[in-house]
């Protein structure tokens, strides 16, 4: 039911990070349709507006990790460190939105809360939680990817007598750790990022771990002007050679296989990986970690015996080392003296695994077996919904009334990771079954925007108004993305979000596409070329005349 005061648009766009900006900006500002935004935060930054938490930093070099599409942008932009902290990824954002004058088309603090297709003038309505409703002829989702904080899955949270924060949704005001004793659940990349930090303040920090993850160093350092001087310089090729990279990121030294190699060669090439940081083992190291279990095998002795040799107490370095799955079948995290704060006295480790957390009490936490562990400040640091909890949480309806949530029960479908079969019109920017979280996501985020934007321009172009993959196509697309996963280590992984497996009753399922970022651009291409192979493009309904 549409009410009077609703106002029809263009197009409606949802978030204010790195998607729904650059949304805004091709649709509005490249192509002149009026465009309506939706941002739940009180300001841009999406990812970089929530996680706010101590040590939050990116982790994927910000020569990388930063739009591409004005040169003049990435000329003038100067980043302080190789990997920047959130507060400097926000400033830039903050930065893009006004230089592009993007704010005004959005409506801060206001979140969808549902969405619904009608298929009689081929068009969806949003309602926000202000109550108010808009339609548009084009959506465009930047809800993201990680934007969904897990929910605490522990009895007795609210009895908690102390503080309870979010890594993923931490309060905009100061919080100092300082004489207090802090526990904190979860130890992957946000709790790797957070333990570092409120280790050196906190009075006693206790890491409730279950699964120990395989950290490596980043090798963060401050920009060195000679080398921005020289990216900036060959910016084009360094953009051009991410795009043709698997995950993105233009590392160009990887080896063959492990295997073929000696020990000593091997070691060498780890070592040089592990110094020089970032996501080189994983990436850059040799060809066949993701893909062979021995292989992947010499890695992970490697990273274990690493670990060990930076914390003090055995029995620690023990509890910290990862056993029983492969490396990077979990997002590996990056870190800077992660390993060294279990050597200071104030932090103690309890393993998690054997003696699980069986509720939050008023003073603290209460393990299986009776241990209590009183805290001041409790950190979850639990994960997210991932790739999926974004587009379920806008309650999204498409054609014959369909909810996605019910075309989604057993598991994301869609058609090149964008689009779902009975959805129309629908973008799902770093949708599940794109290259998105293995890719580097602004260039995912722009490679999904153009391509929508001129899927747009082609139908506008023809008089027609409403796209949608085939269904045929979608179950193919899903199969493919299945089969490529099958290929990988990947499905051995016992928790990794990757699989949707961190949270308990979700489908177990791929939520990414592992062919790589240069496949899976070929393969948009060949649909272009194709005239939108897959997909059914059509005019609106004309309404019957009175
Ligand atoms: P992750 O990587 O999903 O990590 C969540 C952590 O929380 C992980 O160590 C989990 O252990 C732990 N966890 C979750 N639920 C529980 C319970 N019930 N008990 C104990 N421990 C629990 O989320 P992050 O926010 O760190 O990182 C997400 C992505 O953001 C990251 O990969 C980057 O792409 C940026 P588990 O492994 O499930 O045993």
């Amino acid at each position: 039911m549409v009410s009077s005061g609703t106002t029809t648009h263009d197009a409606l766009v949802v978030g204010a990070g790195f998607a729904g900006l650059y949304a805004v900006h091709a649709l509005r500002n490249q192509r002149n349709l009026d465009v309506v935004a939706f941002e739940a935060g009180h300001g841009v930054g999406g990812t970089w507006y929530w996680n706010r938490y101590p040590g939050a930093r990116v982790d994927i070099e910000s020569v990388h990790y930063s739009y591409s599409f004005d040169d003049e942008l990435q000329q003038e932009w100067h980043w302080s460190e190789r990997f920047p902290a959130q507060p400097e990824i926000l400033s830039y954002l903050e930065h893009v939105a006004d230089r592009y004058d993007l704010r005004r088309s959005f409506r801060f603090g206001t979140r969808i809360v549902a969405l619904d297709w009608e298929d009689a003038e081929s068009l969806w309505t949003a309602t926000t939680d202000r109550g108010e409703t808009h339609r548009a002829r084009w959506v465009f989702s930047g809800a993201g990817t990680l934007s969904v904080p897990k929910k605490p899955e522990f009895p007795g949270v609210d009895e908690f007598a102390g503080e309870v924060l979010l890594t993923g949704n931490w309060p905009h005001e100061p919080v100092s750790f300082e004489g207090k004793r802090v526990g904190i659940i979860g130890v992957g990349s946000s709790g790797i990022q957070a333990i570092s930090e409120i280790a050196k303040t906190a009075g006693r920090l206790t890491v409730l771990q279950r699964t120990p993850n395989y950290a490596t160093p980043i090798g963060n350092y401050p920009t060195d002007p000679r080398e921005e001087a020289a990216e900036k310089a060959g910016y084009a090729a360094i953009r051009d050679a991410s795009r043709n990279h698997f995950l993105g990121v233009p590392y160009s030294d990887v080896q063959p296989s492990a295997l073929a190699v000696s020990p000593e060669q091997r070691r060498e090439v780890f070592d040089d990986r592990w110094n020089r940081g970032g996501f080189r083992l994983f990436i850059d190291s040799f060809g066949d970690i993701l893909f062979d279990k021995a292989a992947n095998d010499t890695l992970a002795a490697y990273v274990r015996d690493r670990i060990r040799e930076r914390v003090h107490d055995p029995a620690t370095a023990e509890l910290l080392a990862p056993e029983g799955y492969p490396y990077g079948t979990k997002r590996p995290p990056l870190e800077t003296d992660y390993y060294e704060a279990y050597n200071r006295p104030n932090v103690e480790l309890v393993d998690v695994k054997a003696n699980p957390v069986a509720a939050v009490t008023e003073t603290g936490v209460r393990l299986a077996d009776g241990t209590e562990h009183a805290f001041d400040v409790l950190v979850l640091a639990t994960g997210f919904d991932a790739c999926t909890g974004p587009l379920l949480a806008l309650n999204i309806t498409g054609r014959d009334g369909r909810r996605l949530a019910e075309h989604w029960s057993d598991g994301p479908q869609t058609y090149l990771g964008l689009m779902a079969a009975g959805f129309p019109n629908l973008f799902m920017i770093t949708g599940p079954q794109s290259p998105s979280v293995l890719y580097n996501m602004p260039l995912a985020i722009e490679d999904h925007v153009d391509f929508a934007a001129a899927a747009i321009d082609h139908l506008r172009a023809r008089g027609l108004d409403v796209i949608e993959p085939a269904a045929e196509a979608e179950r193919e697309w899903v199969a493919h993305t299945e089969e490529l996963a099958n290929a990988t280590l990947l499905p051995q992984s016992p928790t990794s979000w990757y699989l949707g497996a961190n949270i308990p009753g979700k489908p177990r399922r791929v939520l990414v596409y592992l062919g790589g970022a240069p496949a899976y651009r070929a393969k948009c291409d060949e649909v272009v070329a194709a005239g939108y192979e897959g997909f059914t493009l059509s005019a609106r309904r004309v309404p019957a005349q009175a």
